[in-house]
């Protein structure tokens, strides 16, 4: 963050640019797949690095620079990437960071294609992984092993909402000389910044909160110059889940209004997880900043506001009654995704985490009776009602 500004200013104006010829408010969308080079050196050049500028889009376009630019500032890291998908980044960062014989720490609970993502490379490259509850020192010290090449944590976790101790992870991973990287999707780079407290990555399913409008699929990766040049040039350039300029555009104009999004969505979340948590059909409402979440203290101290994600179960509900309630919402949409203006409702055990072998799938506490809302930007009293009704 710059040095006399707050984050809600840097959402907006980022760094200052070099004047465009028109003086245009916004970015130019330099929607083009290649650079013309002035003669064959120059291209030579671009390529050995020895001359900077774009070459290709596949590997750097200034709109999507600019979007890169302005993530760093706002999450506090020295260099952002963007990905077509917060897949892509995930998958860009765990191969960087991961070989064969290696073996990756998680968080007791990860969305349901980065579990299909890490099977996919236990199977197929055999690169382990474990779940753990990670809440105290010896936790996080058993789940450590030889070949422990990088932790990797949601906090909150989608969708149980249980909170990571991102300072503590960080201090004893940092004795075994272990990255620790966070899945920042739920918090955004508005609500918590784990780069601030000592994490070496963030990543982003920019598709929710920074995009905020459900219209674009897109990720973003932070962290330090050195690793962000390697899945530059490696994972990114050669996997190739580059983000496109027109996706660029969209997330720049997102991030303008992130900071009052975030502030809506987290108030609105709040009235309604409270309300959730005295109505008689409910069981149980899981969101960070209420008083009964067991790790509340935990999250006010991490996170600026809870966000606008509430997961709750239904009281001796099982699939078919959850399923029901759900299909007599009239507002509220049946959709996965988050993070949108529009309130949308998931059921986890057969949707996002659907994915997840069914014995994981408990472990990591996700029941038949679980349904994930993200709460939109709607009156919250209209979010109320529709929930009330169909609850009755
Ligand atoms: N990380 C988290 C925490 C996510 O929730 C998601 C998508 C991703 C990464 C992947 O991002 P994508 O490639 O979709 O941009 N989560 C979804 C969800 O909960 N419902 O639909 C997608």
């Amino acid at each position: 963050m710059g040095k006399h500004r707050k984050k809600d200013t840097e959402m907006i104006h980022g760094m200052k640019k070099e004047e465009d010829a028109y003086r245009s408010l916004t970015p130019p969308i330099y929607q083009t797949s290649t650079f013309v080079f002035d003669s064959a050196e120059q291209g030579q050049n671009r390529f050995s690095g020895d001359e900077g500028g774009y070459i290709y889009s596949r590997l750097s376009n200034p709109t999507v620079r600019e979007l890169e630019e302005r993530i760093a500032l706002i999450e506090e890291g020295e260099e952002a990437l963007a990905f077509s998908s917060g897949m892509g980044a995930v998958s860009a960062i765990l191969t960087t960071l991961t070989k064969t014989g290696d073996h990756i720490v998680c968080s007791k609970g990860v969305y349901g294609c980065t579990y299909g993502f890490l099977k996919m490379m236990k199977e197929k490259y055999r690169v382990d992984f474990s779940f753990h509850n990670l809440s105290n020192q010896e936790m996080i010290e058993e789940a450590i092993q030889p070949n422990t090449s990088c932790i990797y944590v949601e906090t909150p976790i989608n969708p149980t909402m249980e909170i990571i101790d991102l300072e503590l992870v960080v201090k004893v991973a940092k004795s075994h000389g272990i990255p620790v990287v966070v899945d920042n999707t739920f918090s955004s780079p508005y609500l918590q910044n784990p780069l601030s407290v000592g994490c070496d990555v963030v990543i982003h399913s920019a598709t929710k909160y920074i995009g905020g409008h459900g219209d674009v699929i897109a990720g973003i990766a932070v962290g330090n110059k050195k690793l962000m040049n390697l899945v530059a040039m490696t994972a990114r350039k050669d996997i190739g889940a580059s983000l496109s300029p027109f996706d660029a555009w969209l997330l720049l104009r997102g991030i303008k209004t992130l900071a009052i999004r975030m502030d809506r969505h987290s108030e609105h979340a709040l009235k309604i997880a409270e309300m959730l948590e005295r109505h008689p059909a409910v069981e149980e409402v899981y969101y960070p900043f209420l008083p009964s979440h067991p790790q509340y203290e935990l999250a006010k101290k991490q996170m600026r506001k809870g966000g606008g994600l509430i997961t709750f179960k239904l009281k001796g509900a099982d699939k078919e009654e959850t399923q029901k309630f759900m299909n007599r919402l009239k507002l509220i949409q049946i959709a996965v995704s988050l993070g949108d203006a529009e309130s949308l409702i998931q059921h986890p055990a057969t949707m996002t985490h659907a994915v997840v072998d069914e014995e994981e799938r408990i472990k990591m506490g996700i029941t038949d009776n679980m349904v994930r809302l993200s709460v939109g930007l709607e009156a919250w009293e209209d979010i109320w009602n529709d929930l009330d009704q169909a609850l009755q």
